[in-house]
């Protein structure tokens, strides 16, 4: 493993690894508005369990619903699966190491459901907990503050057999997994996500059928919606009722959602995305309620949010912290190529429309101006929850040279705009507190399999070797800086 950094330059040149410091100044010469987050920011890195783990059948931990749909032919760009991963399951001290050299103080990570709990019901599995244990005492005797989700998409295979999200059930199992994990890390752990993303875990996994359990029914993506909110709800309460101080809040992806030109069709299609990307979540958790115009176009389509008496309490129980996990933007039309604005069955045309932007290599669209937009966008419709950014990163088709390391300028551009893009926020009163790149290392990205690398530090997988790339010293070094440590 290559954890090694080199010093950082300090006269502007340029050194092998490093990053001229005027690429960090602002293209009108103007100070650099990452110089104006404060000392006390929080610097991260962020993974997910099933993404780096690997030891997919040792210590007793039963399969996931990836497990099972990596497994099914086609579902996975090249048949990858995360049986091994990064193998960080083994390796996690040298993994803790990198982090430490990076000179961050978070870790955000998240806990395998099947591997503490098998089977999702039922008592501890010791051997499962303990590695979480030797992870958390391995942070703090770094100076490093864990910070755990704990729901990252490995929903325990036989729950999905019972019926999934979509099934009420699921919210209860939830709760009672979530109280096990604190009841064996929640003295040391102080920092708190119930899901990653329930976009995701509902609309890619039982909507469209991309993500496991690779559903496709609108009425299922739902349901799992609401009762991944509800699953939320409960288990805030119960961590809350265990009663030591803590921060506890939820993760959303959020992607902007612009109208493609200024005409009512497109406006209302921009509106129609950002209800079922993003008030659907937002209103129920902050305002307690449901958006009457996302329940009409539900409605339209034959679907109901299976809400039942006191849910809309129980989610919207206070939080102590937002997760924003920001990536790209999105143009939205209600017109299709053809001029029609409805569909032949008479429903609204609605869809994306590529933009002139440059793109990572998922194809999404760069656009750090759009981040600044949603977060003092939160602010102001969802005031009074701080916010950090859990995740921000990219994805580029990385060329390693002889030694393995990636000279990746585009990733450490992409970066540094994106946190241009926070402090801007910032700067217009949004409360954002922190910043943590995805992700640490390179791993498995879902239905892209190994071929989307997202990592500031390279994985060899024929040998598990790590190395970090320019933008792991160009991350080390931005966050010396602000914090005035040169
Ligand atoms: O890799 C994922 C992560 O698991 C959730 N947020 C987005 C990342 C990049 O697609």
């Amino acid at each position: 493993m290559d954890t090694h950094l080199t010093s950082p330059t300090t006269d502007g040149s340029r050194s092998p690894r490093g990053v001229r410091r005027a690429e960090l100044e602002s293209s009108q010469g103007q100070a650099d508005p990452i110089d104006t987050l404060p000392p006390a920011f929080r610097w991260g890195v962020a993974t997910s369990s099933y993404q780096i783990e690997g030891a997919v059948a040792e210590d007793g931990r039963t399969p996931s619903i990836w497990d099972t749909f990596c497994h099914v032919p086609g579902a996975v760009a090249n048949g990858d699966h995360g049986d091994v991963a990064c193998d960080h399951y083994h390796r996690m001290p040298q993994d803790v190491a990198l982090i430490a050299d990076l000179g961050l103080d978070t870790y955000r990570f998240s806990v395998a459901w099947p591997r503490v709990q098998p089977g999702g019901r039922g008592p501890a599995n010791p051997a499962g907990l303990a590695f979480y244990d030797r992870l958390v005492d391995e942070l703090l005797g770094r100076g490093i503050d864990p910070w755990v989700t704990l729901y990252h998409w490995d929903l325990p295979q036989e729950l999905e057999d019972a019926g999934g999200w979509p099934n009420r059930d699921t919210a209860h199992r939830f709760a009672d997994y979530a109280e096990l994990v604190f009841g064996a890390l929640g003295d040391r752990v102080k920092t708190w996500t119930t899901l990653n993303e329930p976009w995701c875990s509902a609309m890619l996994g039982y909507a469209y059928g991309l993500h496991a359990p690779g559903r496709r029914d609108l009425g299922a993506g739902i349901a799992a919606a609401h009762h991944l909110l509800l699953g939320h709800g409960l288990a805030t309460q119960r961590l809350r009722a265990a009663g030591s101080p803590i921060e506890l809040g939820i993760t959303l992806n959020m992607a902007t959602a612009d109208p493609a030109t200024d005409s009512p069709a497109d406006r209302d299609a921009a509106r129609a995305a950002d209800g079922l990307g993003n008030r659907i979540y937002l209103d129920p958790l902050f305002h307690g309620r449901y958006p009457e115009d996302v329940v009409a176009d539900l409605a339209a389509e034959g679907v109901r949010i299976p809400v039942e008496d006191g849910d809309l309490a129980v989610i919207s129980s206070p939080i102590d912290v937002l997760g924003v996990n920001y990536y790209f933007g999105q143009a939205h039309s209600g017109v299709d190529e053809q001029g029609r604005e409805r569909e032949d069955d008479g429903r609204p045309v609605r869809r994306v429309v590529r933009r002139d932007l440059p793109r990572t290599a998922m194809d999404w669209e760069i656009v750090p101006e759009s981040f600044t937009e949603l977060l003092v966008r939160l602010h102001r419709d969802y005031p009074g929850v701080p916010m950090v950014i859990t995740e921000n990163g990219a994805a580029f088709d990385d060329k390693p040279d002889a030694d393995g390391f990636v000279a990746d300028d585009d990733r450490v551009a992409y970066l540094t705009e994106h946190l241009r893009a926070v402090a801007r926020a910032r700067q217009a009163g949004a409360d954002v507190r922190g910043y943590f790149a995805w992700s640490l290392l390179d791993n498995f990205e879902w239905a892209y399999g190994y071929d989307k690398r997202f990592g500031i530090v390279r994985v060899d997988y024929d040998t598990q070797r790590r190395t970090p790339k320019r933008s792991a010293h160009w991350y080390r070094d931005t966050i010396r800086r602000v914090r005035g440590e040169r």
